[in-house]
């Protein structure tokens, strides 16, 4: 009688310790890999390093990828994600991979990559451009800042029916935190222009 009240107990335990476990270690895991795609150094609780040291250091270039696809809802383009983190004070590539075969066109000025390290971005891997035909942009990463552009990247269309998409990246470094608003400036809708998640969002600089 005892022996078989206690199995079930201590089986239970072991369970609960073994989950409780799991949930830590996943945890931790989760913890890792974030701070190591946002840069923060593993057992730093404060982020924004400063320049790195030695000589000839690597930066720690942080990772950002955002995917323009249309909306299988409502048939809008869509920044995914539209909202995210990144730390101030270190570079970031952002990697853009445009679905969108479909043009928008823009002026001149939304043509005219600004703000990057550089003042360049790199289209598909290997051309890197400081401005793209204005009539070949689906659409643009673009914040602004006390009403003059702080930063622009125009995204070319997707090549034919839009199964691979086009590629822009650039890095780009915050020197301040808070919260940026971006918009896609090329006339791609007033509907996913104005709606946050679509063409406009938060990047919260910390
Ligand atoms: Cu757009």
């Amino acid at each position: 009688m005892i022996a078989h009240a206690t199995l079930p107990v201590h089986s239970d335990l072991h369970i609960a310790v073994g989950a409780s476990v799991t949930v830590f270690v996943t945890a931790l895991l989760t913890w890792m890999v974030a701070a190591a795609v946002m840069g923060v150094p593993l057992g730093s609780s404060t982020g924004a390093p400063s320049a790195p040291g030695g000589s000839g250091g690597t930066s720690p270039t942080q990772t950002v990828y955002l995917t323009i696809q249309i909306n299988p809802g409502n048939g809008w383009p869509q920044y995914v994600p539209a909202n995210f983190s990144v730390a101030a004070h270190v570079p970031v590539r952002i990697t853009i991979s445009n679905y969108d075969n479909g043009s928008s066109g823009v002026s001149g000025e939304f043509a005219m990559v600004r703000g990057t390290v550089g003042g360049t971005e790199t289209l598909n891997g290997t051309d890197t451009v400081s401005q793209v035909d204005p009539a070949t942009v689906a659409h643009t990463f673009t914040i602004f800042q006390g009403g003059a552009v702080l930063l622009n990247a125009p995204v070319p269309v997707a090549a034919g029916s839009g199964a691979v998409p086009s590629e822009v990246s650039f890095v780009v470094e915050f020197n301040s935190t808070g919260i940026f608003t971006w918009n896609c400036m090329a006339p791609c809708g007033s509907g996913p222009m104005s709606t946050p998640g679509f063409m406009t969002g938060s990047i919260s600089v910390e």
